[in-house]
Parts: C-alpha cells; sequence; structure tokens
C-alpha cells in the first residue's frame, strides 16, 4: 500500500531538515519504506482537505490505505512497530526504547521549542531579552542531564532505535544557537545519528524539494 505523507511546500528553513516531515522521512528510510510526499502551502494547511487529516493544520501527516495519521511521534511509532529495525523484539529494551522518544518529545523538546517561540514569536516583546537567557539555561539543564546519562555510549540504550531517531531529530534543533555545541558527547551523537545512511536520504530528499521551491519563487 502506498504511503504518502505531507511536507512544507516551501519549509521556513530553507531545507534545513528542522520541519517534522524530516523524522517521518528518515524512519521510513530506516525501515526501508518507499513513500509519497504531498507538499502543501500555509493556504492549504489550513483549508478543510488537509484539516480532515490533520486537527491543528499543520504537516507532517501520514496516509496508509484507509489510515490516516498526524503528530509525528505517533507516526515514526506506527513505523517503527510496523517494519523491523527501529524497535528492538525484546519486549523490555523495546519498553525502554519507547520511553526515550517519549522522553525527547515531552522532556527534552519542550523548552527547546520555548526558546524558539521566545527568540522569534515573541522576539519584539519588552521580556523577550530577559527570557531567552533564561530558557536557555532551562535547556542547558536538560542536556546537561542527557549528556551524563549518554556518557560515552553510541546510542540510548544498545542499537539504535526509534527513541534515538527522535532524540537526534529534537537535539538538532539546539545546533542553531550554539548549545548543543557545549556537549560535545551530545553533539557526537546528533553527528552520528547524521551519518546514517537513512538520514542522508531524507535529509536530500527534504533538500531537493525546497532548493526547487526557492529557484522557483
Ligand atoms: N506536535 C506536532 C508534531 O510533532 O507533528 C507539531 C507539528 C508541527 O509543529 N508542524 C509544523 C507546522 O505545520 C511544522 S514542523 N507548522 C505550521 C503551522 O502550525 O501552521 C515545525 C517546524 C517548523 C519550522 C521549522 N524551521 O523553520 O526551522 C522547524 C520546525
Amino acid at each position: 500500500m502506498t504511503i504518502t505523507i505531507t511536507a512544507f511546500e516551501c519549509s521556513p528553513d530553507g531545507g534545513k531538515g528542522l520541519a517534522r516531515d524530516t523524522r517521518v522521512r528518515w524512519a521510513l528510510e530506516e525501515a526501508g519504506q518507499p513513500y509519497e510526499v504531498r507538499l502543501v502551502s500555509p493556504q492549504a494547511m489550513k483549508a478543510p482537505a488537509h484539516l480532515r487529516l490533520h486537527p491543528f493544520g499543520q504537516i507532517p501527516t501520514y496516509e496508509e490505505g484507509t489510515l490516516a495519521l498526524f503528530e509525528t511521534g505517533a507516526i515514526v511509532f506506527h513505523i517503527a512497530e510496523r517494519h523491523t529495525g527501529l524497535l528492538p523484539t525484546d519486549p523490555d529494551a523495546r519498553a525502554r526504547a519507547i520511553t526515550w522518544m517519549f522522553a525527547a518529545l515531552s522532556t527534552v523538546e519542550p523548552p527547546i521549542l520555548e526558546l524558539s517561540n521566545a527568540k522569534f514569536a515573541e522576539g519584539d516583546k519588552p521580556w523577550s531579552a530577559e527570557r531567552v537567557p533564561l530558557v536557555a539555561d532551562r535547556i542547558r539543564q536538560r542536556l546537561g542531564q542527557l549528556s551524563v546519562r549518554l556518557g560515552d555510549a553510541e546510542w540510548l540504550d544498545g542499537a539504535f532505535s526509534v527513541g534515538d531517531l527522535i532524540m537526534v531529530s529534537v537535539l538538532l534543533r539546539t545546533r542553531p544557537s550554539g548549545i548543543l555545541g557545549e556537549f560535545p558527547n551530545l553533539a557526537a551523537y546528533v553527528a552520528r545519528g547524521e551519518a546514517r545512511p537513512a538520514y542522508q536520504r531524507a535529509f536530500a530528499a527534504q533538500l531537493a524539494v525546497n532548493t526547487a521551491a526557492r529557484q522557483a519563487s
């Protein structure tokens, strides 16, 4: 059955791989599943046809036969459950890999998103200059804890898993601020994720879309 995902027709990051379709593309590449991409404009995202797929009018979405999913974590988890390569078969190791996926989305990513909001969405507010360093320190606290747990291990819990896929994707968003570089073992961990052939293919595919969009505009 054909898998179709949605992505920005033209991502605000210009193809740096930060939009969340990259996470879904990466999971599909790790699982060896071909997929098609439907590109959506900002207007199309808020139109009824897309809202039927995604109640919040966002990307990515995932369609496969009669199944339609939204929320990157749920989509990536679905891919990991249906195919080999992203979840261990041992039940306890599997539960721990899922735990890391939730930890990335629920505990590590929120302050990272807050920083992005504080800098960009709220950057013109009078309190922004005071808020940005506070939020950045909240990220440092989480990354410090994660850095201690990772130590010199290659991945978070044994072999590469969906937990690493999401954690690396989340951490990537801290690179532009320079915070990732403050934690050399996390920076190396992210680099290992990026070096995976499946990530490279996912990144190249989203970059191609965004390069074409820029050339057309
Ligand atoms: N919780 C949802 C999920 O994980 O799927 C969040 C989905 C989401 O935030 N989607 C964003 C979106 O559709 C795109 S990925 N935004 C449009 C809208 O809400 O109207 C988030 C994103 C966007 C841009 C960058 N960037 O430019 O660097 C990075 C990440």
